[in-house]
């Protein structure tokens, strides 16, 4: 028989209260994409908010970078069960960007270059619990994660923060998005193992 040497073989032992169930911990950013990676000029990026009565708010790459900025430290998780702590962004407040916005939506659908959308609830992209990224570590965020500017909402699993960004369509009623149309669950609460549709 070998010997076995509990605590030196797997995975890290992850701290429970920062990762959930069923996560284990990685230290490198591993790359998930469901389509080939869109590669979107900062002169040509554009974020548009429409309405549920068709209205639109635009932001250009310069009207981005004048808008207050904040660093958030966050931990992510993907619902392929990978976890990362107090993983270093810069960008701005989700409510800077639907502030402006009259709306009666309880919902939000993500759009993203390259076609993927996510939906979620409106409110859970207000009160500083979501931001629009455009750096990831003090550099950059490269095309593989999302450059030139991803939704990060660290809140819920990781494929709700939609990389390539470049709008928000307000509902008034909920619609699935990509991965939710496909067996992923609407929510995604990571505390809760919302992982598939019926958890
Ligand atoms: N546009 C777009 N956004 C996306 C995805 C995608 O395929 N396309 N994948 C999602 C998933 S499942 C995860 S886990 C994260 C992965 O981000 P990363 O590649 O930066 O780790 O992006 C999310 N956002
Ligand atoms: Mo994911």
């Amino acid at each position: 028989m070998g010997i076995v040497t509990p605590g030196f073989r797997g995975r890290a032992r992850p701290d429970p209260s920062r990762v959930p169930p069923g996560q284990y911990l990685t230290h490198d950013f591993p790359v998930l994409s469901a389509g080939p990676t869109p590669r979107v000029s900062t002169e040509r990026w554009e974020f548009t908010v429409t309405t549920e009565t068709g209205e639109k708010h635009s932001w250009s790459w310069a009207d981005l970078m004048r808008l207050p900025m904040e660093k958030p430290t966050v931990d992510i998780h993907c619902v392929t069960q990978w976890s990362k702590l107090d993983t270093h962004w810069k960008g701005v407040p989700m409510d800077a960007f639907l502030s402006e916005v009259d709306t009666a939506a309880d919902f939000a659908m993500v759009t993203s270059y390259g076609g993927y959308t996510t939906n979620l609830p409106l409110e859970d992209l207000l009160d500083g619990q979501a931001w629009l990224v455009h750096q990831y570590d003090g550099e950059p965020l490269t095309p593989d994660h999302g450059g030139p500017a991803r939704l990060l909402v660290p809140h819920l699993y990781f494929w709700k923060s939609a990389k390539w960004v470049n709008g928000i369509r307000l509902m008034l009623d909920d619609e699935p998005g990509f991965w939710e149309s496909n067996g992923y669950h609407d929510y995604g609460d990571p505390w809760r193992e919302q992982r598939y549709q019926g958890d």
